[in-house]
């Protein structure tokens, strides 16, 4: 067997390892309960060799979804409690539109799910998965240009840092600083249990994200009042990249179902407009995210600035500049005599750059993914294929890591990562 596919096998016995009946969870022991966005990551890599196991994945994650929308952040697993936060710190009861029988968390995170929707989709023969699922995914995107943009902006809010699925990028805090915490609340964390401390986001971290998650769940998720009062209320270039795209693939399923595409369609021009007006900075290049309360944005070099490449959301002469002055800048994100591998998640001039805790430089196999596609997009096929093979040959040498160094290659956090995995089966099968 080719090495790839062999890599591609062992990818496979991870998938099956996590593999928790209709659902699969992160990794073994740091995340046993079923995420968003990793499982629709997930079900990318299933749809190359069991399309039915895919369906599941998307179906079994439609379960949690709440009835104004929402599909949740996490599905608990109530056989496996342990993981901080758990539901009963949540309340989602609170809610009148939470659901009554599945426990789940009470914010969200960027919406792979209808993108690996159409993937599965464009492998059917008929459309009927794709009838089963329109409604429920038509009713997440609803949710989030309506609930999290209640001005019609065209760019949606996060309400929390967990939202972005970055959760300890630089990019949140300054905001989370000027925040004053009048007493830490009470907590008891299980991850830097199960993974050095120094590689997971910090104690002063957690106080913020409890403080905000208590925030929440004090105004019974009333998005509205969230959004009014919360101090993190931040317009993230990531999640609205994804958003996009997601808006397009939930297009494409709305002609194939015959059902009417205007509404789409009005969304993606507005969020094309005000992207392009409010996220993008011309002195420095680059997109960044905006802060709502601040008024301003917020100027941190991550990774996130390449996400419009992802989304195509970049003219050609933006482009240029996000590819030529700062991925290929070995100051920045291309490798240089100290980080040999890439594409480190901060740049290396960010004040906060470390190359070893989560998402403040490390490499992950997801920002990998959308920046080789997103390369492909603008006609970047050989720096695409390198980083592909680059990505490839960081799992082959040090295995399914959450995580890369990008100065040794060595792999950090959990093992057996799910999404390291799925999205190398992607890579094997893609070539770029
Ligand atoms: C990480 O987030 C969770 C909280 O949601 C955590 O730190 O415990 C992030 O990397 C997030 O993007 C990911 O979905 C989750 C599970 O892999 O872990």
């Amino acid at each position: 067997m080719k090495p790839l596919q062999s890599l591609a096998e062992q990818a496979k016995r991870i998938l099956a390892a996590n593999a928790m009946g209709a659902w699969t969870k992160p990794a073994p022991r740091l995340y046993p309960h079923q995420w968003n966005w990793d499982s629709a990551f997930i079900a990318l890599g299933l749809a190359h060799y069991n399309l039915e196991r895919a369906k599941t994945e998307i179906r079994s994650l439609l379960r949690g979804q709440w009835r104004n929308g929402m599909i949740p952040h996490i599905i608990y697993n109530p056989d496996r409690l342990g993981y901080f936060p758990d539901p009963h710190v949540w309340q989602i009861s609170r809610s009148p539109t939470a659901p009554r029988d599945v426990l789940t968390s009470g914010i969200t995170q960027p919406p792979m799910i209808t993108i690996a929707a159409r993937e599965i989709v464009r492998r059917e023969p008929s459309a009927g998965f794709a009838r089963e699922i329109y409604p429920a995914l038509l009713s997440y995107h609803r949710w989030f240009h309506r609930e999290r943009d209640p001005h019609g902006d065209g760019l949606v809010s996060i309400i929390h840092p967990w939202e972005s699925g970055m959760d300890n990028s630089p990019r949140w805090l300054e905001i989370l600083q000027t925040i004053q915490l009048a007493a830490r609340p009470a907590y008891k964390r299980e991850d830097d249990v199960l993974v050095p401390a120094s590689e997971r986001p910090t104690d002063s971290d957690y106080d913020h994200f409890i403080f905000l998650m208590n925030l929440a769940r004090d105004l019974n998720y009333d998005q509205r009042e969230i959004v009014e009062h919360s101090p993190f209320v931040v317009q993230d270039v990531l999640l609205n990249s994804i958003l996009y795209c997601a808006d397009d693939s939930l297009r494409e399923l709305a002609v194939m179902v015959g059902e009417p595409s205007q509404e789409i369609e009005g969304w993606m021009q507005s969020t094309r407009r005000a992207f392009q007006k409010k996220l993008w900075d011309d002195g420095d290049g680059m997109y960044y995210d905006f802060d709502i309360r601040g008024a301003s944005l917020i100027k941190e070099n991550t990774i996130a600035a390449f996400m419009p490449l992802y989304a195509g959301l970049a003219d050609d002469a933006r482009a240029r500049r996000l590819v030529e002055n700062h991925l290929l800048n070995p100051a920045e994100y291309a490798p240089d005599s100290s980080t040999r591998f890439r594409v480190p998640t901060a740049s290396k001039t960010n004040a906060y750059f470390d190359p070893r805790n989560y998402w403040r430089g490390p490499i992950w196999m997801n920002a990998n993914w959308f920046i080789l596609h997103g390369l492909k997009r603008y006609g970047y096929s050989g720096l695409a294929s390198q980083i592909r093979e680059d990505t490839l040959a960081l799992v082959e040498r040090k295995g399914f890591h959450e995580y890369f160094d990008p100065r040794t290659g060595e792999g950090y956090g959990t093992d057996m990562f799910s999404w390291s995995a799925a999205l190398v089966i992607d890579l094997v099968q893609n070539a770029a």
